[in-house]
């Protein structure tokens, strides 16, 4: 099984690219953001649960999401491979994924970051506001959701270079070229 994370902060392009890679190689696309969106617009306990943490730009506890990703891979067991996008996104959250993964005699095999600086980060989120209005990608919010990358997502990078599993590319230009490059750093 190829467990693929695809790592980068909020609006570097993640699930764009994300669903493309999983089509491509007939990989399962778990995004974590898009689990909790659709729980929030159900209003299940658990969308109540998160709602006001997401529209503040908050990280969902630890828990919840440790919770939601073991359940996915008990219930994809036979899939040939993941992209995980959005998780993990906390020291906390990757240590548990080694495990999950281990008790299913699984490891991460590649974490591909996408490159992209914060400037353009925050005119694609802007826009997006105005193409999706979401919540979370208000002037303010998107401030918020930058500050919790640099604070508690960033650090993953010498976590994920220590394991030598780190590849980075760069994540400005057209959907495609970039796409192209990333899937010539996947080697399945
Ligand atoms: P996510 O849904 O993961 O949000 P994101 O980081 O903004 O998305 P992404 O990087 O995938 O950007 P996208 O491709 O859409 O998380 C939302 C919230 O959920 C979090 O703030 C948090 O509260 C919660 N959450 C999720 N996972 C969690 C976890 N593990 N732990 C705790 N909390 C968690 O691209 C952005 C925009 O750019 C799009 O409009 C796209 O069209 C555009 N774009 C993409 N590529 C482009 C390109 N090459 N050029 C120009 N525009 C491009």
């Amino acid at each position: 099984m190829f467990n693929l994370i695809l790592f980068g902060p909020p609006g570097a392009g993640k699930g764009t690219q994300a669903i493309k890679i999983a089509e491509k190689f007939g990989w399962k696309h778990v995004s974590t953001g898009d689990i909790l969106r659709s729980e929030v617009s159900g209003g299940t306990p658990l969308g109540l649960k998160v709602k006001v943490v997401m529209e503040a730009g908050q990280l969902v506890s630890d828990d919840l999401l440790i919770a939601i990703m073991e359940s996915v891979f008990v219930n994809n067991s036979t899939v040939k491979g993941f992209v995980l996008d959005g998780f993990p996104r906390t020291l906390k959250q990757a240590q548990e994924l080694d495990q999950m993964l281990a008790k299913h005699h699984e490891s991460v095999s590649l974490v591909l970051a996408l490159e992209v600086n914060e400037e353009e980060l925050v005119t694609r989120l802007l826009k997006r506001a105005q193409e999706q209005g979401r919540k979370d990608d208000t002037e303010e919010v998107i401030k918020n959701r930058l500050v919790q990358y640099h604070n508690h997502t960033k650090p993953l990078i010498d976590y994920y270079i220590e394991k030598k599993l780190y590849r980075e590319v760069h994540g400005v230009g057209s959907i495609d070229d970039i796409f192209a490059q990333l899937c010539t750093v996947i080697n399945p």
